[in-house]
């Protein structure tokens, strides 16, 4: 190797080694975009912090960009905020907890190297952190837990840290110890540094937490924190060290323990600390594996795969974004690369960092980073894009429609916006258009695995393009793909009351059925016929 290239390769070594890529999980409700709009403000990359709900004079939390997000007080869509802390660049990707967006969730977690799992400290862990935590488990993702509301009169810290083991079959490990609950919440013990960290509450919870670092045999502890407080904690942290377990970081790095962090997002109690150890422990960006090749992010050839494609992000460009997460070498602006599923190549022009739905052009990427480049219909989710052309990297699993509407627009003369909407609703991958088999009739079925996703297609269709719908909810509960030839399709049996037909975008012919039964009925009947979940 050359000087030039050995400086080079050893650039991007450096680049890959400052990055955390890492995604934001947990059932709705806990604290998920809180946590994501203190890391900024601790981060520095925003100078107020934001609120998910509030008064109408305040900010809204920054990850919560979307307007239905704003209107509802819940995350939709996953975002993506690109910011440095301490000389470390960190992809943090904030996702829906809501089931009916998990797909979106899923999603990510294929782009991410770890997770932080926010826990509700009165709640637990609820039904779908733990879904999205088998997903964790068998991607072998690394989790980092942040158990939060430590401002509410929650469950005990112990009986908590029991649950994670006894649920999820994990250890778990406290790094740090909360001082209190409830309004009588302090602040953090920091067991490796040894030091109380108490924080005073500010007003709106808009700026940082003044903090005050004291050792555990400072004089005034009693008088700062109270004498029963003090007492529980040291019991607790006697305990913690005969009984509790060590951490080990080949066992998070294996996915088999997690380091657990107290804190309270809203009032910006613990955030910190927990920035601080998340930059250390979170591992930079991992090798992926491509049709059973393993490619390392610092090898020089280049290479990305879309795991998501938003449309309307910013309001003065109606354009469409896809999520590139680079895996090797080097994005840069312009480049020509392979893609393979349109057996082409492509120039990369139009290439930005993301934070939330605000936008910079970028000259240059690296393994770790999610790319927004401005999609003109070339990319759909699980696309790759490379050097190589031999690189393919594995496919983003899809899940099964479960809910049916259909969507009608309520003025005629807006046809056509209608159908670009719908068109560019569905290349996001969260619904799918069904229309019917026969050329007469033109309804529009939705697709969905949620039905929530249904009153997002209706206020994205008449906030983003103008179009006003009715949808109409369908009583079907499950939709399979026909393959057969014209003359078995023909002779099918169907169930009583029928299961109507209807193609999908690329005109493959789907059934919809009233009941599982009803399915069952005629998988049995027409064996003939291969009905599929998925294609
Ligand atoms: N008391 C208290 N409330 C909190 C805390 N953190 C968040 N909340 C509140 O919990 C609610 C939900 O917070 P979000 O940050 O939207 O939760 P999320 O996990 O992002 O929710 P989804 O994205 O919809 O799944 C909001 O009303 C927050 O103000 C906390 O530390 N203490
Ligand atoms: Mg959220």
């Amino acid at each position: 190797m050359n000087g030039l290239a050995q400086s080079h390769s050893e650039d991007l070594a450096h680049e890959v080694q400052r990055r955390r890529t890492f995604a934001i999980i947990s059932h709705p409700d806990a604290g998920k975009t809180t946590l994501t709009e203190k890391l900024l403000l601790y981060a520095g990359a925003v100078d107020l912090a934001g609120a998910v709900r509030g008064r109408k004079t305040r900010r809204h939390a920054t990850s919560d960009w979307m307007a239905l997000e704003q209107q509802r007080g819940i995350s939709i869509t996953t975002t993506v905020l690109q910011f440095e802390y301490e000389g470390r660049l960190l992809n943090l990707l904030d996702t829906p907890g809501h089931q009916d967006f998990s797909e979106d969730t899923y999603r990510t977690l294929m782009a991410v190297d770890s997770a932080v799992m926010v826990l509700d400290s009165v709640k637990g862990i609820e039904p779908q952190t733990r879904k999205l935590y088998e997903v964790c488990r068998t991607r072998k993702l690394p989790i980092l837990t942040f158990i939060n509301k430590l401002d509410q009169h929650g469950r005990a810290p112990f009986e908590l840290l029991d649950e994670i083991e006894r649920v999820l079959g994990i250890t778990a490990v406290a790094l740090n110890w909360p001082i209190g609950q409830g309004p009588g919440f302090h602040g953090v013990y920091d067991r490796e540094r040894q030091e109380i960290l108490r924080f005073r509450r500010t007003e709106h919870n808009e700026r940082r937490a003044p903090v005050m670092a004291l050792p555990l045999d400072d004089p005034g502890l009693a008088a700062e924190l109270g004498d029963d407080a003090v007492r529980a904690l040291r019991e607790d942290l006697a305990l913690l060290d005969t009984a509790g377990p060590r951490f080990d970081r080949g066992a998070l790095l294996a996915g088999k323990a997690t380091p657990v962090f107290f804190g309270s997002a809203l009032n910006n109690f613990g955030v910190e600390p927990f920035l601080a150890a998340l930059v250390e422990l979170a591992p930079p960006p991992a090798a992926r594996s491509s049709d059973g090749r393993i490619i390392e992010p610092t090898t020089e050839s280049f290479s990305a795969f879309v795991f998501k494609i938003q449309a309307n992000m910013d309001p003065r460009h109606h354009d469409r974004m896809a999520f590139l997460r680079v895996c090797s070498g080097r994005f840069r602006k312009d480049m020509t690369v392979h893609h393979p599923r349109l057996e082409r190549t492509v120039r990369m022009t139009r290439s930005h960092r993301l934070f939330a739905r605000d936008r910079e052009t970028i000259e240059e990427a690296f393994p770790g980073d999610v790319v927004g480049v401005v999609n003109p219909g070339l990319f759909v989710i699980g696309d790759t894009l490379s050097d190589d052309p031999s690189v393919r990297f594995d496919a983003i699993p899809k899940f099964e429609p479960e809910c049916f509407a259909l969507v009608r627009s309520v003025s005629v003369d807006k046809a056509k916006r209608f159908r670009r909407g719908l068109t560019q609703l569905e290349e996001e991958g969260a619904i799918q258009l069904l229309v019917s088999a026969d050329a007469g009739q033109r309804d529009i079925v939705l697709a969905a695995v949620g039905e929530l996703q249904f009153d997002v297609v209706a206020f994205r269709l008449e906030s983003e393009y103008g179009v006003p719908v009715s949808i109409e909810r369908l009583p079907y509960v499950a939709a399979r793909w026909i393959v057969a030839d014209s003359a078995a399709i023909a002779d099918m049996h169907l169930p009583y009351g029928g299961a109507p037909q209807l193609r999908d975008r690329d005109g493959r012919l789907v059934l919809l059925f009233r009941s599982m039964r009803d399915l069952e009925y005629c998988a049995e009947r027409n064996s003939g016929v291969a009905l599929q979940r998925l294609v």
